[in-house]
């Protein structure tokens, strides 16, 4: 009894040490903007919690709809925003990263058919310790931009 217990210890420990950054990575609402028609490619946006001890980087994305996946982020050069690929993108431990229009975002590049609203695309990340995690996000309408809240001056 003693010796299937420390055999059983011993096992869960092995899980323990294989289990890579996926694990502790969790996705909340993964989705995909609805490209307008013939439009070459569009962006995915979630939010990746890490809820390990380590800081975790996503080093690579895939999916199936598009014939490239880039890592992008928004930078303001000279007050016009481009979009730039980034090599990785990094989780703190206990942290998390917000991917949203205007910033970090997954690129589906070269779509190869056109999408519809409701449509469900595999996202597969790969993290920098070769574990990876595919989640689907949901094809959805981009909601317009609500005008900007004014002021009144008294
Ligand atoms: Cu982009």
């Amino acid at each position: 009894m003693k010796r299937l217990s420390v055999l059983a210890a011993g096992l869960l420990f092995s899980v323990a040490v294989l289990a890579g950054a996926a694990d502790n990575v969790s996705v909340q609402d993964p989705y995909v903007r609805l490209a307008p028609p013939n439009a070459p490619a569009t962006g995915a946006f979630m939010v990746i919690k890490n809820n390990g001890d380590k800081d975790v980087k996503v080093v690579k994305a895939d999916n199936p709809m598009s014939k490239a996946t880039e890592l992008h982020t928004h930078l303001n050069e000279g007050g016009v925003m481009k979009m730039r690929p980034v090599a990785a993108i990094e989780i703190k431990a206990k942290g998390e990263a917000v991917l949203k229009p205007g910033g970090l975002h997954v690129m589906l590049i070269d779509l190869k058919a056109a999408m519809q609203e409701g449509d469900s695309v595999p996202i597969t990340l790969t993290f920098d310790d070769g574990s990876s995690k595919q989640v689907d996000a949901k094809v959805v309408r981009p909601v317009p931009a609500p005008a900007p809240v004014q002021q009144k001056q008294h």
